[in-house]
């Protein structure tokens, strides 16, 4: 059986972060083991919302698994409380890369064009670096905008994803991938590339008009269980997106929960049941 490690928030409301990381990746078979780095009433994105910063904790926890001979198949990072956590949890990869295990960074902290209100432009140049540490990255457009300089547009066309994607392929992760891509209309999906390949590879899916925080918790979850399933890098993506936007469906039968996450519960039997086929070859 595959081990993960995940290193994220736990809100306490609100389904994103480490409420749908776990779930999620243990659903697909895959043990799920957690650093969580700080515990809030709920997302930043309600009202006055508690934080407690545990990141205090991260070292100690970390030194006890390396004495213990711990190893993971990969390590996940969402999203991280302050520029401070970056420093630390680049120092859980050193402790924990080997030659085989994947890192996958999702540089949780912005969206629409805007950061999240904790964060600021020098937050997102210390995630540039932290993306620099990973074998995968998973920004949005907005994430993308920030890491690297280059401009942030509404209106999407193949060779403004595609050039953002050159550019984010030199902050140093082998893959690069950006969600939310839009190219086609009531599509949306990813593209992706492999700077060592050279090659690009993109996958869409249904856009269901709902927006809800956590849609990038869930794909991002989702896309390390399926490779933690043997899936290939395209394909797992490909999972990603199918089984987000039945989530995305599932929360539009009730749109007053949307402030409350997806309805990602409702959607694991398809996500099961998706992870048995591949749709790719
Ligand atoms: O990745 C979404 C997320 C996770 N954790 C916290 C958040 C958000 C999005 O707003 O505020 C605390």
């Amino acid at each position: 059986m595959k081990r993960i490690l995940t290193i994220q928030d736990i809100s306490c409301l609100g389904r994103c972060s480490l409420t749908v990381a776990l779930p999620i990746i243990s659903a697909m078979g895959v043990e799920t083991c957690i650093i969580p780095t700080a515990v809030l009433s709920t997302h930043t994105m309600f009202n006055n919302f508690t934080f407690k910063d545990l990141q205090d904790q991260i070292e100690p926890i970390t030194d006890h698994w390396v004495d213990e001979k711990i190893e993971f198949d990969a390590i996940y990072t969402g999203y991280l409380g302050s520029a401070e956590q970056i420093d630390i949890v680049a120092h859980v990869f050193d402790k924990f890369k080997t030659d085989s295990n994947l890192i996958i960074v999702d540089p949780a902290m912005a969206d629409n064009g805007k950061l999240y209100p904790a964060f600021d432009e020098a937050f997102a140049k210390k995630m540039a670096g932290l993306c620099g540490k990973a074998d995968i990255i998973v920004p949005n457009l907005t994430e993308a905008a920030f890491m690297t300089g280059k401009e942030y547009r509404e209106t999407q066309d193949e060779a403004y994803i595609k050039d953002m994607l050159l550019a984010l392929s030199g902050l140093g992760a082998r893959i690069s991938v950006l969600t939310g891509v839009m190219l086609e209309e009531g599509k949306i999906g990813v593209m992706g590339y492999d700077s060592e390949t050279k090659e690009f590879f993109h996958y869409y899916n249904t856009l269901y008009p709902l927006f809800s925080h956590g849609t990038g918790d869930v794909f991002a979850s989702t896309c390390v269980g399926a490779l933690m399933n043997g899936k290939s890098i395209p394909e797992s993506f490909a999972v990603a997106v199918d089984y987000t936007g039945q989530t995305i469906k599932e929360t539009m039968e009730d749109e007053t929960k949307k402030d409350y996450g997806v309805s990602f519960e409702l959607a694991i039997p398809y996500l099961l049941d998706r992870l048995k086929k591949n749709v790719l070859d």
